[in-house]
């Protein structure tokens, strides 16, 4: 059988897979990627743009309210399915050297990660895929009894910063580099450099390059310390359940409309006055106001096509904002917010 190395993926591929996922049908789905291997389309292709773009596409489909929440989760499991059926489908022979993949500590988006692990996976690594959610001390534990060429370790929300930050500080420090990744390390990975990254790389193919190409890397990361947390940011960590319950409580008297709300209501708004708070955390810890500029345009977004008054999510910023008089720079972060989403 003759096979074509380069043959690609077309639109109708796409728009059919995405139907699939969409409608939960694991078999179909899997047997479309499985005749797309057999037809030539190499695996990677099938992982970035199959999988990959349809992930994107789920995301979309959900932000604009087209999708619930149940919806997008059975898409990523099905697509979990597939990544895990065109992996058993091809087989490597691991001679590059071993690389850990982890995503940090609270990140539960483990599907790019493994995304990522596939790919380096075909490139001839023996990757020790720890999952979502890995617990810095474990992660170590894990270098010290396989002792690895590289970490390659994953953040897809800038909340975790803080967490990646102890992670990759405890990696470099048992003698292993890192090589960073997610969108939750920013804009060119800016924060992957400052929380001492030895490397950052914006797609798994990135990754699968660098590490093929310049590994371990010569430039070495400065250590920037243990901690970049100021007295505002541990102030902010420390007192997050009091600020949530203190701001829960007020709610009524500011926004006459939460005297009704139900149990389902109230779980949902001390879920998002938690996600303010983290994230002006992740801000504070870094230094950057624009992770938190960007949270507040991107849930007010959300609340627009779900019908939801911007005006609520000002009610929960000022909230927040009442008990941090004492802060300035949370306080320059969270009217920054407030401005960004003035219109
Ligand atoms: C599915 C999904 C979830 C699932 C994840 C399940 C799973 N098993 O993975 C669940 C439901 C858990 C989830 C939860 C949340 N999610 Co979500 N999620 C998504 C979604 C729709 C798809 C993720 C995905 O699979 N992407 C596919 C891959 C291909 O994405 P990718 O970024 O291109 O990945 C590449 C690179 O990032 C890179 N890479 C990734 N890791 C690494 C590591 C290294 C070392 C390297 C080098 C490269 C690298 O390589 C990948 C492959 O090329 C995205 C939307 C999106 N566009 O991604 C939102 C998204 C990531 N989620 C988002 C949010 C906000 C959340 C929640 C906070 C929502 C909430 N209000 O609760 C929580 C946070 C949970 C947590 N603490 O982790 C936001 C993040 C925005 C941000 N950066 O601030 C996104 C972008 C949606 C959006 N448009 O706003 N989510």
């Amino acid at each position: 059988m003759t096979v074509s190395t380069d043959l690609r993926l077309t639109a109708a591929d796409l728009d059919r897979y995405l139907d699939l996922v969409g409608d939960g049908d694991e078999r179909e789905a899997v047997g479309l990627a499985m005749s797309l291997l057999d037809a030539g389309v190499p695996a990677q292709r099938i992982i970035v743009d199959l999988i990959g773009g349809t992930q994107a596409r789920v995301g979309e489909l959900w932000a604009s309210n087209e999708w619930g929440v149940a919806k997008e989760h059975s898409a990523t499991a099905v697509s979990e399915r597939v990544l895990a059926a065109v992996a058993a489908r091809t087989d490597v022979p691991a001679g590059r050297g071993r690389i850990t993949l982890a995503c940090v500590d609270g990140e539960w988006h483990g599907l790019p990660a493994r995304m990522l692990a596939e790919l380096l996976r075909l490139d001839g690594w023996r990757v020790d895929f720890l999952g979502a959610s890995v617990p810095g001390r474990h992660l170590i534990t894990h270098l010290h009894q396989t002792g690895p060429d590289a970490v390659a370790l994953s953040c897809m929300i800038p909340t975790r910063l803080p967490r990646a930050h102890a992670a990759i500080t405890a990696c470099r420090a048992a003698g292993v580099p890192v090589i960073a990744g997610g969108r939750g390390f920013g804009p060119h990975g800016r924060y992957a450099q400052l929380l001492g990254a030895d490397a950052w790389a914006a797609t798994g193919e990135e990754a699968v390059t660098r590490l093929a190409s310049d590994w371990p890397p010569e430039y070495v990361a400065d250590d920037p310390g243990t901690f970049l947390g100021d007295e505002e940011y541990t102030h902010l960590v420390r007192s997050r359940p009091q600020l949530i319950a203190t701001a829960m409580g007020r709610l009524p008297a500011v926004f006459p409309g939460a005297h009704h709300y139900d149990q389902a209501q109230i779980d949902a708004t001390a879920e998002d006055l938690g996600h303010v708070a983290d994230f002006l955390a992740a801000a504070l810890y870094v230094g950057d106001a624009e992770i938190f500029t960007g949270f507040v345009e991107w849930t007010a977004e959300v609340l627009r096509t779900r019908g939801v008054p911007v005006g609520a999510l000002r009610v929960g910023l000022r909230l927040i904002r009442d008990q941090l008089v004492d802060f300035p720079a949370a306080l320059r972060m969270i009217d920054e917010g407030v401005a960004a989403i003035a219109d």
